[in-house]
């Protein structure tokens, strides 16, 4: 059996079409490195002294743990040398941090460096989320990008198998770091994400909050075989969107974080340009869809670094009907 072929390989010689700019290229291998050493910190962690909170908190108000301080600098540390990457947008960073007077064509690199980091302690399947666009024209520090025009997106997923999850615009691809070389190596390719499933993941704690297109879908869901659904579902939740999205990613089924009565005021939970865009790039590219309940999650026009956004992303059917309780607010069909 001939031996996939590593990250470079495939950026060099499988994208399409017409081969990548160089620069991207460095800039994707800069992240793949970071992800790695962010991935040997995490196995290592309670060696090093390294679970538990950093005593701050980050600019949205959130605690900080001292991996989340840790993967924020290891991201900037190994990125910030990368030839054409002109500002990065974080999450644990008030503002835009620019590395050089932005020319059309550089690069923005927008990430949340260690997602779902209240599972590190319980040594649960961690991420990174990473986000790439371009600047406009010289001279140009807008970085409120919507989601479409992302040219590449991604994630890092630490769990029993460190991972590279990936897309340039044209397809998802999934490489596995080999144990030993420490290499990315393909070994998911193609990506994708049936149109029906029977699995949803849902933080079902917060019901009382829920909005009534919310209710009933899990109400039918949970209703099962003799709902109005006529068939059993699953339900995950592992509070982790970087595991929810692989799960649905090799898998199928379908993700929520609504808007509800607790997170309405902050516009919802989860981050638009660092976790809802990225993952919403990828989830369409493997077949899926994703939408903040009325609109697509790739056409919302940002309005602020840290904005947050409602999200329902996975196999395009479960998407659509969700879409459809929002904008109709209709009581379905059985199907
Ligand atoms: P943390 O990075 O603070 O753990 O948050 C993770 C997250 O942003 C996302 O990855 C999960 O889907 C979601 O929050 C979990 O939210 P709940 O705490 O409501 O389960």
């Amino acid at each position: 059996m001939s031996e996939p072929i590593t990250l470079r390989r495939f950026l060099t010689r499988h994208a399409e079409p017409g081969g990548l700019d160089p620069n991207l290229i460095f800039l994707i291998e800069d992240i793949a490195s970071a992800c790695r050493v962010i991935g040997n910190r995490l196995r290592n962690a309670a060696f090093e002294g390294n679970h538990g909170l950093a005593g701050d908190t980050n600019v949205q108000g959130e605690d900080q743990k001292k991996l989340d301080v840790i993967a924020d600098e290891v991201f900037a540390r190994i990125c910030e040398s990368s030839p054409r990457l002109a500002a990065l947008v974080s999450e644990e960073r008030e503002d835009a941090v620019w590395l050089k007077e932005p020319e059309g064509g550089d690069y923005l690199l927008f990430y949340d460096p260690l997602d779902g980091s209240s599972n590190i302690d319980v040594n649960l399947s961690v991420g990174s989320i990473f986000s790439i666009c371009t600047v406009g024209a010289d001279g140009d520090r807008d970085v409120l990008k919507a989601g479409r025009a992302q040219m590449c997106s991604g994630y890092a997923i630490y769990g029993p198998t460190m991972m590279l999850v990936l897309t340039v615009g044209s397809g998802v691809y999934g490489f596995s770091c080999e144990y030993g070389t420490g290499d990315f190596r393909l070994t998911h390719p193609r990506m994708t994400i049936p149109a029906e499933t029977s699995e949803f993941a849902i933080n079902a704690s917060r019901y009382r909050l829920w909005d009534a297109p919310v209710r009933q879908y899990v109400d039918e869901c949970l209703a099962g075989a003799t709902g109005p659904r006529g068939r059993d579902f699953n339900m995950r939740w592992t509070a982790s969107m970087v595991a929810e999205v692989h799960r649905i990613l090799t898998r199928g089924g379908v993700f929520l974080y609504p808007a509800d009565d607790g997170n309405r005021t902050a516009g919802g939970k989860l981050r638009l340009l660092y976790e809802a865009s990225p993952m919403a790039l990828l989830v369409e590219q493997a077949g899926g869809a994703a939408t903040d309940g009325q609109t697509r999650i790739l056409d919302i026009a940002p309005t602020g670094h840290h904005q947050r956004v409602p999200v329902i992303l996975g196999s395009a059917d479960e998407v659509t009907r969700l879409t459809d309780y929002h904008t109709t607010g209709a009581t379905p069909a059985h199907s």
